[in-house]
Parts: C-alpha cells; sequence; structure tokens
C-alpha cells in the first residue's frame, strides 16, 4: 500500500470505528476536529493539511466530508459507533443490491439481512458495485432487495451523500438471490 492509501484506510477506522485509537472523540453527528486528527495520526501516519484535503477530494467513494470552514470532518457512512450524521430518508429505487461473501448466506437466507458491527445494512444502486462489495468477503453472492416493495411497507431508506443506500434490516421475504 502506498503512503497516501494507508493513510486513508487509517482515517477511516478513526472517523467510523474508533476515535480513541489517536485519543480524541466525535461529537454526535461523527465531526471530529482537524487540527486534532492531524495531530493524532501524525504520530504513526504522514499527514498534514493539504495531504488530508487530497484525501477527502480524491477518495473514489467519496467517503469523508469536511464542514465549511474545514475544521471538522466526518466520514459520510459506514459507521459501527452510534452517531448521527444526518443521513437523508429517501424513496429508493425498485430494486437494490447487496453483495455478500458465501459464507454468509446460509444465516442470510435465514434471518435477511442485518447490520453486523455497523449501523445499516449497505445497498449498492448496480451490481457492478455490489459485486466489488462481496468480493471483500470471499466468493461473491448478490442478492437482489426489493427495496421498492419494502418502502411501500413502511420500511425506512436512507441515501448518504456519497451514494449509499441505507436500511435498518432487509427481512427475508424481500431477498432473492441471483
Ligand atoms: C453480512 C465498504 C450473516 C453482510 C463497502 C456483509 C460497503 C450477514 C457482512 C460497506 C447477515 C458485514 C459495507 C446475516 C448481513 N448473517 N451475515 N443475517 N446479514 N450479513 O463490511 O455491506 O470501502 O460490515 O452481507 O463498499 O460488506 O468501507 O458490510 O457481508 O459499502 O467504504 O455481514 O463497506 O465500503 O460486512 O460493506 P460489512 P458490507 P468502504
Amino acid at each position: 500500500m502506498s503512503g497516501m492509501k494507508e493513510t486513508s484506510k487509517f482515517i477511516s477506522l478513526i472517523l467510523r470505528h474508533k476515535p480513541e485509537t489517536i485519543g480524541i472523540t466525535l461529537d454526535e453527528h461523527g465531526w471530529a476536529n482537524v487540527e486534532e486528527l492531524i495531530e493524532g495520526i501524525s504520530k504513526t501516519h504522514p499527514i498534514d493539511m493539504a495531504m488530508l484535503e487530497q484525501i477527502v477530494a480524491e477518495d473514489e467513494k467519496q467517503r469523508y466530508s469536511f464542514n465549511e470552514d474545514k475544521s471538522l470532518i466526518r466520514a459520510n457512512q459506514g459507521h459501527s459507533i452510534p452517531v448521527d450524521v444526518e443521513l437523508e430518508e429517501a424513496t429508493p429505487p425498485e430494486i437494490l443490491y447487496h453483495g455478500t461473501g458465501l459464507k454468509f448466506t446460509e444465516s442470510i437466507d435465514e434471518q435477511g439481512l442485518i447490520p453486523k458491527s455497523r449501523l445499516y445494512v449497505h445497498l449498492s444502486k448496480d451490481t457492478d458495485t455490489a459485486l466489488k462489495v462481496g468480493k471483500r468477503h470471499g466468493t461473491p453472492v448478490i442478492y437482489r432487495v426489493k427495496s421498492g416493495e419494502m418502502h411501500k411497507d413502511g420500511y425506512k431508506f436512507f441515501c448518504s451523500v456519497n451514494g449509499v443506500w441505507l436500511t435498518k434490516s432487509v427481512p427475508v421475504k424481500y431477498l432473492e438471490k441471483m
């Protein structure tokens, strides 16, 4: 991994899962203080404001956002710690996709999709993205999610500012293995 890629991965860990690793905290909306973040990260990873700005701007999934004056930064989604990133509730497309690993399918076919360590189940707009997500867990399997029907039945959906669809859980009856 290049220096910058590794620093970016570390930032994701801090802003989504373990801010305590560098002795910082996130506020209720998931914001970290940029100065504190840079100071904490720089103890183990190369980072300065210019590099942080580049990471935020060039991240291929647009994982992070600054506030207006760039004094605060947060991850747009993907958290395991309970923060409210002010997700926008939205009407999902009729079908969304979920990529997972073959090893999880027996359990999913029994229980449906649950968020596991994260706050939400992550859903993808297209099968290409779902395939990439699934490959992170070994042999990929894609489920088609009847999100339109779920929404009609009263389930809430959110779309993060970087375009990831999120929902609390998906019962088996809305799932179809592809
Ligand atoms: C599975 C990455 C057993 C679920 C990606 C998944 C995504 C079950 C795994 C984002 C289950 C959790 C999230 C059940 C769900 N029984 N297993 N009942 N229900 N699972 O990593 O969706 O690069 O927490 O299928 O691109 O893989 O980090 O979630 O396989 O958008 O920005 O439990 O993370 O984005 O794994 O990935 P994860 P995910 P970043």
